[in-house]
């Protein structure tokens, strides 16, 4: 398979300084030998660019934090995975989870610029569905599920013109940290969260063949894979850790699974924070994720 790799150093959305470095640290963990080494042809297309927090004024407009800057990064990323090749998999680096209004706008309108419905599943310790009414921190990393299926401030939400997401696309897993606006929200919104008491009862073979289930008649499905959803003592390195997660097994389990349907057509890795982390143990972690779903098998 031809992979494209799109950097996007920003952490502008987040509340915590970090995770623009990111990418940097997926690349010294050797992202791209690790793919190539599963037979792939490999890409790296560099880094969008993204504004420094330092050289720009943090301008909070209507309770939402660096919105311009945010934007313009998530515009860039956007178009370049749109103009990918068809076949292609796209494979793009956070950043805050914030880059994902781009990246998977970017996906949905690859080959089809009014854009397709698609699958979204968001492995995540949160479920980043705050509008700006109901977000008690004005971090837009807590908002871009929301923004995809156009609920929020309308600079958020007309990224993809006038495509948006489903919520009956997308399927959380992994779930353990909601506000409580948030969660009205999500519930009338009707979108599918697997939060970690479903996985400690249910077991991840059984969500991931709901999910499948669920997304059954969908052609192209999107995992986003916040660092933060796997358990804090498998990776210490993220802008907001909360106990309880998804075991190292749990995550690959469920990244083996996703690889064995065929039914993957691109990835994002976000929220890894080398600052906080321990001599890059969650970049490595996570770039054996990607290589879970990418096609590495134990035997
Ligand atoms: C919190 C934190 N729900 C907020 N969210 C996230 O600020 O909206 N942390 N996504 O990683
Ligand atoms: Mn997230
Ligand atoms: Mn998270
Ligand atoms: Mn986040």
């Amino acid at each position: 398979m031809n992979i494209s790799i799109l950097g996007i150093p920003m952490d502008l959305g987040a509340g915590r300084r970090g995770v623009d470095m990111g990418p940097s640290a997926l690349r010294n963990a050797h992202l791209s030998r690790a793919l190539r080494d599963l037979g792939h042809s490999v890409t790296d297309l560099g880094d969008v660019r993204v504004a420094l927090p330092e050289s720009i004024d943090k301008h909070e407009e209507g309770g939402l934090v660096f919105l311009d800057p945010i934007l313009d990064a998530c515009r860039a990323a956007a178009e370049q995975v749109a103009a990918l090749p068809e076949g292609t998999f796209p494979l793009t680096l956070g950043g805050d989870h914030s880059v994902s209004m781009g990246t998977v706008t970017g996906n949905a309108l690859r080959g089809n610029p009014a854009g397709e419905r698609m699958g979204l599943i968001w492995v995540d310790a949160h479920t980043d569905y705050n509008t700006p009414h109901s977000s008690p921190s004005g971090n837009i990393h807590g908002m871009p599920v929301a923004a995809l299926t156009g609920r929020g401030d309308p600079r958020l939400t007309g990224l993809g013109g006038d495509w948006h997401m489903r919520p009956e696309d997308i399927v959380m897993i992994g779930i353990r940290s909601v506000d409580t606006f948030e969660r009205d929200l999500l519930r009338e919104a009707g979108v599918k969260a697997y939060t970690m008491k479903d996985v400690d009862q249910l077991g991840m073979t059984r969500i991931h063949e709901e999910t499948m289930e669920r997304l059954g008649g969908l052609s192209r499905l999107h995992v986003s894979f916040d660092a933060d959803a796997l358990d804090p003592s498998v990776c210490p390195g993220v802008g907001t850790p909360v106990p309880g997660g998804l075991t190292y097994r749990e995550g690959h389990l469920l990244m083996e699974l996703l690889s064995e349907s065929g039914r993957v057509t691109s990835m994002d890795i976000v929220e890894v924070n080398p600052i906080l982390d321990t001599r890059n143990q969650t970049a490595e972690v996570m770039v054996g994720m990607a290589a879970s779903l990418l096609g590495q098998r134990i035997l």
